[in-house]
């Protein structure tokens, strides 16, 4: 599939800073240290509906990520996939009596609109579940062929026992992964199945709807974690950077993918740090697409509300916090970004040296971009406050928030 077109990065003076930040995982912070290739694995959209302000923090999250590694002038390798073909597409497709194709195609198209809006860098490979299903299929036979997968009429499921390491990720005990496997796309009270939590890996071929050659799985269609850990393996390898997501998939999709690459490559971790974004609320609930309480990045858009002002709203809240969408963040927002093209407007002003490193001290611990916009707010008071003799200072606040944060003024 076909990203999105970048956004220009500018280079800044001095000196980037390396990335410490909080894994799922060991439960703390980490300090990463890429090779000059990054390399990092955000998990996609399910496209069933378009995109709604929680993606957009969570997809926010993760181009800071690669922001602060440019800076430190690594290039990055970023990978996405778009799960294009699942149990939801296909349910609203029914529902609303379209074809599941095009309802994928329109949302995945409106998808790259707003992130391009909103100047989120785009990955270096754009995959969808379709296209990687010739991938998917030998993955699948290889964990039945270890004795790490089994059928059940004809469904191919992963034994979640044949990973030592399984837990590892989320830290979560029995309970708790099956509440939340039921919760989240799994089957935990399927009869048949060897521990309640065991995943789907290949699901065959139901009537009425599409199926793929599995080779000697049969026809059917690839389960949701084997998806993307079969891209993140294709496109990325073991041990890649960081494996993104927001908080809610770090159980099951992301213990679930650690296993089945445990299982393949005998290795662990399959990312250095599992990294995960925290659930933006509307009206009190969890954001999503099931529940229905949204709010469109596309209707902002249409009301013509600055994509700008829809980032800083996002970058006001620390990636890891739960949040809620309110007309007074975004109105907040607003007059933030009024107040910092006002005092870049001029052509002279404070000292912008210490700003620049203090943004990237603030994104470098844990991505604190709330800090690093109180330090714009800081140099935005003094020049309306008491202006400033240094010739072209505004233009290099104006490229340090546009490289580190995205946004431009
Ligand atoms: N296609 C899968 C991942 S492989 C999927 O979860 N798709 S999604 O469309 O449901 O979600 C896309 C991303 O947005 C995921 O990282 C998910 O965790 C995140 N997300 C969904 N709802 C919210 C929310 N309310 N707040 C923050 N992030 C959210
Ligand atoms: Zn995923």
């Amino acid at each position: 599939m076909h990203a999105w077109p970048a956004s220009e990065v500018p280079a800044l003076p001095g000196q980037g800073r390396d990335l410490r930040i909080h894994d799922t995982a060991t439960g703390g912070l980490v300090s990463l240290d890429p090779g000059p290739v990054a390399r990092i694995y955000v998990c996609g959209i399910t496209p069933y509906d378009a995109t709604h302000i929680g993606h957009a923090a969570t997809y926010n999250a993760f181009d800071l990520v690669q922001r602060v590694w440019l800076d430190t002038k690594r290039q990055v390798h970023y990978v996405q996939n778009v799960t294009d073909v699942d149990d939801p597409l296909l349910e609203r497709a029914e529902r609303d009596g379209v074809d599941w194709v095009a309802l994928a195609e329109k949302e995945t198209a409106l998808f790259r609109e707003d992130m391009t809006a909103l100047r989120m860098l785009p990955p270096r490979h754009y995959i969808g579940a379709v296209e990687a299903i010739p991938g998917i299929v030998p993955l699948v036979e290889r964990l039945r062929d270890a004795g790490a997968a089994y059928e059940l009429d004809g469904d191919v499921y992963f034994s979640v026992g044949s990973d030592p390491n399984f837990g590892r990720v989320s830290g979560l005990d029995a309970a708790a992964m099956r509440l939340l496997s039921a919760e989240r796309g799994g089957d935990p009270d399927r009869p048949g199945k060897k521990n309640p939590l065991d995943p789907m890996l290949w699901m065959a071929a139901r009537e009425g709807e599409p199926s793929w050659d599995g080779g000697s799985l049969g026809r059917g269609r690839p389960g949701w974690h084997i998806e993307c850990v079969a891209i993140a393996l294709d496109h990325l390898g073991m041990g890649f950077d960081v494996q993104g997501g927001g908080s809610d998939l770090a159980f099951p999709h992301h213990e679930m993918g650690a296993s089945h690459a445990q299982v393949l490559t005998g290795e662990f971790p399959m990312a250095q740090a599992y990294v995960h974004a925290g659930m933006v609320a509307l009206d009190g609930e969890k954001m999503s697409k099931s529940r229905g309480n949204l709010v469109f990045v596309s209707k902002l858009r249409q009301d013509g509300v600055d994509p700008a002002a829809i980032r800083l709203t996002l970058l006001a809240h620390h990636y890891r916090a739960d949040w809620e969408w309110t007309d007074q963040v975004l109105t907040d927002a607003q007059a933030r970004l009024g107040r910092w093209r006002a005092a870049v407007s001029r052509p002279d002003g404070p000292p912008a040296e210490a700003l620049v490193e203090e943004i990237r001290e603030a994104l470098g611990n844990d991505l604190d971009a709330p800090a690093a916009l109180a330090a714009v707010d800081r140099w935005a008071a003094l020049q309306q406050e008491h202006g400033g003799t240094d010739i072209g200072a505004p233009g290099v606040v104006s490229r340090a928030v546009d490289a580190l944060l995205g946004v431009a003024l």
